[in-house]
This record gives structure tokens, C-alpha cells and sequence, in this order.
């Protein structure tokens, strides 16, 4: 058995390295990686020797997938508190970093989806390279976009967070850019460079990012925007369908198409946690309402056929219900927003 670590842990010169290990699973994210971060977070927090923390990932494939899904959808067919157990540590990574006193630099060298989103979103610095490739993909498996999508989505310009959301589009850097996913683009072969420079000079971030910076080309998203604005900045999902069905061009009949194969239960919880996300006053109320949805959709018909139509058994033909938009009732969304028992919501670490 493999006694590698699923997080390398180390200081190098004024560097605090959080290296993502777990390549056979495009470092989805477990329990115990979140716990091993937050634990090294907290150290460095008072090590007066670390100057900036670097997060990236071992081996060449992707930075973060996402969690560790199979472990939720078999946690959530039967009591859910492994997940509920995954979410509450994961949410405080992603509170402790929103927070981190030091500068905070991610590498998002390939797949940053989900979780992935999640660690490298709240940091300072947030490297693209040409391999990057982001997406929030979950209403494709009946989750919910989380790790902070209410908070940081509906503070994307245009209301390009909700078509991210509600597609499960996949952006390349250029895009990262524009919608302040990336602060800045880097070639993959680069990478190495600037990690060596960081840990000779940290000092130096700024200049050694400067130097390094390159042309990540035009966004396309930008040929978009207007209608994305036009459209998802509509009041409902069902108006949102409406408006794109009116449209009569090629970009609207594909969005209309990737909606249809998302789960309609997801579409609306999405819409309704980007709202209240938008208006939470701190991030922390924001985590804590994701907590409640987390809790509550792991449980559910949809979350758990998602998983096996698109990572089990994969045929990609989950069986959403309710089947419908219309089945979706606000009396519905109301039961998976609920508060929790008091002694069971979602904190922010001590
Ligand atoms: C939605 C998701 C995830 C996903 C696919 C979705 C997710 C996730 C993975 C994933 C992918 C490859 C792996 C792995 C997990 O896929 O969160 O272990 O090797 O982690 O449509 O949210």
C-alpha cells in the first residue's frame, strides 16, 4: 500500500508549499486533505519564517477535480454525516484562506473544477496557464455549485457567474481574466521558473510575475457577454429558458441544450444560492448557507443518480426528478435552505 501523503507539507526558504498528491484522482479533494491544509495553514499563520504560501499540484494532470464524490454519494445513501463531516472542513479551508494574512498564490495548471475552484478562488495570486481549465460542472451531477460559487459568482461581471453555474461551462485562461478567476497567465512552461524564483526571493513575487507574464490571447467569452447579461440577468430559471428559446441564434440553442441535461432540482438551487449569495454580508454567512444546502442535497434523488449516471456507471443519461423545471417547487428549495438545528450549522474555524 502507498503510504504517500495525499498533501506534501513543507517549507521551502520563506515559502509555505501545499502540494495537491493525489494525481490518481485529479487531487479530488478528502476530509483529511482539507484538514491537512487548514493544520499547516494555521502553523505558518504565526511562523514568522513563512512569507507567502504556494498551493499547486504533483505530476502533470490537473490541479483539483473537485471532492471526493463517490465518498459523498455513499455517504449520502445512507446517514450523510461523512459528507456533512467533508463539507464543514472543506468550507473552513476555504473561510481560512478567504481570510489568510499572508499572500496566497495558487497554481491552476490544468482542471481547477469545483473544490479546485474553491482552494485557489480566495487566494491572492491566482496563476493560469494555458492548460488551465475551469468550470463549476455540478449541476451536471444534482450537487450545487459551492466552496463559495454563491458568494464569488454573482459578483462576476454580467452575470457571467450564473451561466457559469447553470452550464457547467468550461473556460480556458483568457476567460480566468476576464471574469477574475486569474490574476495573471504564465506559460506551463514557465512554471517551473517562477516556483524557483518564489522560493529564492519571495520578495520578488511581483516582479518575477511581471517579468513572466504572457498573452493568454482574446477571451471569447467576450463576444458573449451582452447576451449572457441580456439573458441570465433575467429573475428566474424559467424565464431564463423562456428567453433563450426567443433567441433565435446558434449560441442560444446550445445553452438551451446543456441545460436541458442538468438537473432541474439543481438549476433552481443554484439560482436561489446566487441570490441570497449576492446579498450575504460576510462570506462567512455565505459558507454557512452552503453548509445548509450541503447538507440537505447529498441526501436527495438527484445528487445521488448524477454521481452514478456521470462518474459511476457512466452513461451519462441520469434520470433527474422532478423531471421538470415546473416540479421544482419553491416549497422544495425552501426544505434544502432551511436552517439547521442550531448546534449543527456550519462555523468558521476558532
Ligand atoms: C461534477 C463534479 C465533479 C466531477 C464531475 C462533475 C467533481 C469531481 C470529479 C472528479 C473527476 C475526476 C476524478 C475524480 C473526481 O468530477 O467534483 O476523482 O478522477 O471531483 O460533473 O462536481
Amino acid at each position: 500500500m502507498s503510504t504517500e501523503p495525499e498533501v506534501l507539507i513543507r517549507i521551502e526558504g520563506a515559502v509555505g508549499r501545499i502540494t495537491l498528491n493525489r494525481p490518481g484522482a485529479l487531487h479530488a479533494l478528502t476530509t483529511n486533505m482539507c484538514r491537512l491544509m487548514i493544520d499547516a495553514l494555521q502553523t505558518w499563520e504565526d511562523n514568522p519564517i513563512v512569507k507567502l504560501v504556494l498551493i499547486d499540484h504533483s505530476g502533470e494532470r490537473g490541479f483539483c477535480a473537485g471532492g471526493d464524490i463517490r465518498m459523498l454519494a455513499e455517504s449520502g445513501a445512507g446517514d450523510g454525516a461523512a459528507a456533512r463531516e467533508f463539507f464543514h472542513t472543506e468550507y473552513r479551508l476555504n473561510h481560512l484562506l478567504f481570510h489568510y494574512p499572508k499572500h496566497t498564490i495558487a497554481i491552476m495548471d490544468g482542471i481547477t473544477m469545483g473544490g479546485g475552484v474553491g482552494l485557489s478562488r480566495p487566494c491572492r495570486f491566482r496563476i493560469a496557464t494555458e492548460r488551465t481549465t475551469f468550470a463549476m460542472p455540478e449541476t451536471g451531477i444534482g450537487l450545487f455549485p459551492d466552496v463559495g460559487g454563491g458568494w464569488y459568482l454573482p459578483r462576476m461581471p454580467d452575470s457571467i457567474g450564473l451561466w457559469l453555474a447553470l452550464t457547467g461551462a468550461r473556460i480556458k485562461a483568457a476567460d480566468c481574466e476576464l471574469v477574475g478567476v486569474a490574476t495573471d497567465y504564465i506559460e506551463s512552461a514557465a512554471v517551473d521558473r517562477f516556483k524557483q524564483g518564489l522560493v529564492a526571493d519571495p520578495a520578488h513575487m511581483e516582479t518575477l510575475l511581471t517579468e513572466m507574464e504572457a498573452d493568454p490571447g482574446r477571451p471569447p467569452l467576450a463576444a458573449h457577454q451582452d447576451e449572457i447579461h441580456r439573458i441570465f440577468g433575467l429573475g428566474s430559471v424559467e424565464e431564463i429558458v423562456a428567453a433563450l428559446e426567443r433567441e433565435d441564434t446558434d449560441w442560444a440553442g446550445e445553452q438551451l441544450k446543456v441545460l436541458a441535461t442538468k438537473s432541474p432540482q439543481t438549476l433552481k438551487v443554484a439560482f436561489r444560492q446566487l441570490k441570497l449569495g449576492a446579498e450575504a454580508r460576510t462570506f462567512a454567512d455565505n459558507m454557512a448557507m452552503e453548509y445548509r444546502i450541503g447538507a440537505r442535497v447529498v441526501r436527495r434523488h438527484d445528487f445521488l443518480e448524477g454521481v452514478r449516471a456521470v462518474i459511476v456507471e457512466k452513461d451519462n443519461a441520469p434520470k433527474w426528478s422532478p423531471a421538470s423545471l415546473e416540479g421544482v417547487t419553491e416549497a422544495m428549495l425552501d426544505e434544502i435552505f432551511a436552517p439547521l438545528p442550531s448546534d449543527q450549522e456550519w462555523t468558521p474555524l476558532p
